[in-house]
């Protein structure tokens, strides 16, 4: 009966474990908005994907359930159905221990790391049912979960077979739990985007996302058998390349490291990280490696071949990378991660091992291929001699325009100088920039009206944004200037506002302009975003006026359609908003200025991240799909309340 005990007293354990993380889901899955609700579903695939580094899975597919479930699959081992010690099948173990994997788990490169691979178990507790088939041993094995907790019945300490199965595999479906999630319905845009990131890392590996949503049928293979190489190409597919993307690749110290770059004829860098599959918005030690030893390489060459000249100083890092896209990607035994999201990769030996296969990748490339060498290097030309004319130009516009920013009237700025108290508007259109004006409370918040489309500064090149005067405007009101490659002058304690609130309409044009303002603060102060200082106000749609009882805003059609459902057609009146300019000052005050009140989502880096790489589908020549795109992406922010 020993056992039997100790049985008990496990499952006690782990029921506490479940209920910790119902009760504090954010911990686990950093939040309970969209992002940790699509955070499940990869938290599920990395399972596949790790199966996939073992060797033994080449096929996962992913399917967005018209019941709002999804179901995961792959053609792997089979989790373990067999008796573990603690008298439970080793499959109750994955799906209800916390951070389970250990045992009959060797992987040297799981995908753990930051807030990934926390485990099974904590999508098990956050969903109404899970449902587990696993094929193995000539058979079809079932089991299935209801908010974490087993509900069949084992027989002889081993799970119900099905059936029989000729293959081997793995298949899971799951029902997020309403009660705990704040938004039901994944965002299939944003699964994609990670499965087909997945598949670029993992060139051996075929996805397969299918959308079954609301009358969607979409099916989509994501197979990349060219690598990070392909992910490169396609980052760029929509410039002027230079070149064909390079390949770097060796390991050493027990690091794999593979990096491959192209040089475009742009005016910015994009150098992604990944550490073992898992993207590193923060960066980390791998790129600083890859950009030390970059640089280094480079400026030696650039002497050698005689573009620099002895009196010459070195190009910057920013010089080099000018219109690069790199991608690099590193697997590491044992990474650590820092930073305001734990997603800097900290582990020093990483730097040392991506400079040390950079260092000798990139000599024995441009060694043999000196046309590329000198394409590369007029880059850096390029930047430099923009850079230095740029550094005069931006000392006397900033000097010039510091002072002067009211004087065009368009800043109405608050009394207030304390930061930590101030806010700033940006408000789409004279009239509600006007209505704004007269409805804010002038002590601690300002208002700053942008007229039409401000610049799509992902196409721009840098003297064409500054030359702009929203954007100049709004530097200035910000007060912490601006970042970008040549060089760094932003200085977030210089900010003069706690929150930064882009106000636009509810509409398709409110949307794109919100893009295009995230797109800028993403490429030119992405501390405004790290250090979370940038929302977006969530304007109603309606006001619904009863006969009877409290007037109330609706914040989207289905807020209405439920309002209709509670109250009689005739029994009250609907105020429709198509822009901010129709409401008046008081209503302009209780929906989107009063702190007590007003509705207003901050701003996450993957929300800018997203922005900005739509900004390129947004920008493209192709009209009816950009048209498409901003629809989609305007209906996603009206469910975003
Ligand atoms: F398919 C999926 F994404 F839904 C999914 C797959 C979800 C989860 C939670 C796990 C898996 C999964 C696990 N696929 N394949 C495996 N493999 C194992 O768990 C496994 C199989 C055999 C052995 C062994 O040593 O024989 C070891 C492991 C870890």
């Amino acid at each position: 009966m020993a056992k039997k005990e100790s049985y008990d007293a496990a499952s006690i354990s782990v029921l506490e474990g479940l209920e910790a993380v119902r009760k504090r889901p954010g911990m686990y899955i950093g939040s309970v908005s969209r992002k940790g609700l699509n955070h499940l579903i990869y938290e599920i695939v990395d399972n596949a994907v790790d199966e996939h580094l073992a060797g033994f899975c080449s096929h996962i597919r992913v399917v967005l359930e018209a019941d709002g479930s999804c179901t995961v699959s792959d053609d792997g081992r089979g989790i373990p159905v067999d008796m573990h010690e603690k008298g439970v099948p080793a499959e109750r173990l994955v799906f209800t221990t916390l951070h389970a994997g250990g045992k009959f788990d060797n992987d040297a490169y799981k995908t753990s790391g930051g807030l990934h691979g926390v485990g099974s178990s904590v999508v098990n507790a956050l969903s109404v049912y899970l449902d587990v088939r696993i094929s193995r041993g000539g058979y079809v094995h079932h089991d299935r979960y209801e908010r974490g907790v087993p509900v069949l019945e084992l027989e002889n300490g081993l799970l119900p077979r099905i059936g029989k199965a000729a293959g081997t595999g793995t298949c899971i479906n799951f029902l997020p739990d309403p009660e705990i999630f704040e938004k039901t319905g994944f965002s299939a845009p944003e699964v994609k985007s990670r499965l087909h990131e997945t598949a670029y890392l993992n060139p051996q590996l075929t996805i397969c996302f299918v959308d079954h949503v609301q009358g969607h049928s979409e099916e989509i293979i994501y197979h990349e058998p060219e690598g990070i190489v392909g992910f490169v190409r396609d980052l760029d597919q929509n410039t002027e390349v230079l070149h064909e993307p390079i390949l770097l690749k060796g390991s050493t110290e027990g690091i794999e490291v593979e990096a491959a770059f192209q040089y475009a004829n742009e005016f910015r860098e994009n150098v992604l990280g990944f550490c073992n599959n898992i993207y590193n918005s923060e960066g980390g030690t791998h790129l600083t490696g890859f950009k030390t030893t970059f640089t280094a390489v480079m400026n030696t060459y650039a002497r050698e071949i005689g573009i620099l000249k002895d009196k010459d100083t070195n190009f910057t890092g920013a010089d080099i990378r000018n219109g690069i896209t790199a991608v690099v990607s590193i697997k590491h035994p044992d990474p650590r991660f820092e930073g305001q999201t734990k997603t800097r990769l900290d582990n020093q030996d990483a730097a040392r091992a991506v400079s040390k296969v950079v260092g000798e990748q990139l000599v024995l490339y441009f060694d043999r291929n000196l046309e590329t060498l000198k394409t590369v290097l007029s880059c850096a030309e390029k930047a430099a001699k923009i850079r230095k004319s740029q550094e005069k130009a931006k000392t006397n516009l900033l000097t010039k325009q510091k002072y002067s920013f009211d004087s065009n009237g368009k800043l109405a700025n608050c009394e207030k100088k304390d930061p930590s108290q101030c806010e700033i508007f940006i408000v789409e259109g004279d009239s509600a920039g006007g209505s704004a004006k007269t409805a804010r409370d002038r002590s601690y918040q300002a208002i700053l009206p942008i007229r039409g489309k401000i610049l799509n500064v992902e196409k721009a090149t840098i003297d064409k944004v500054l030359a702009n005067a929203e954007i100049k405007t709004m530097i200035n009101a910000f007060g912490c200037g601006f970042s970008e490659g040549y060089g760094n002058d932003f200085d977030i304690s210089k900010l003069r506002y706690d929150k930064i609130v882009i106000m636009a309409d509810a509409d398709v044009d409110g949307a794109h302009i919100s893009t295009l303002l995230l797109t800028l603060f993403y490429r030119f102060m992405p501390e405004l975003i790290y250090e979370g200082h940038v929302y977006i106000a969530m304007p109603p749609l309606y006001k619904a006026m009863p006969k009877k009882g409290p007037e109330e805003y609706l914040y989207d059609d289905k807020a209405l359609e439920k309002y209709r459902k509670h109250h009689k057609s005739g029994s009250f009146t609907l105020q429709r908003f198509k822009g901010l300019g129709e409401m008046d000052a008081q209503q302009l005050w209780e929906t989107t200025l009063n702190p007590e009140t007003r509705r207003m989502k901050r701003v996450e880096i993957e929300d800018a991240r997203m922005a900005s790489s739509v900004t390129e589908t947004l920008m493209g020549s192709d009209v009816p799909p950009r048209k498409a795109f901003i629809y989609e992406h305007a209906a996603d922010a009206q469910l975003d309340i």
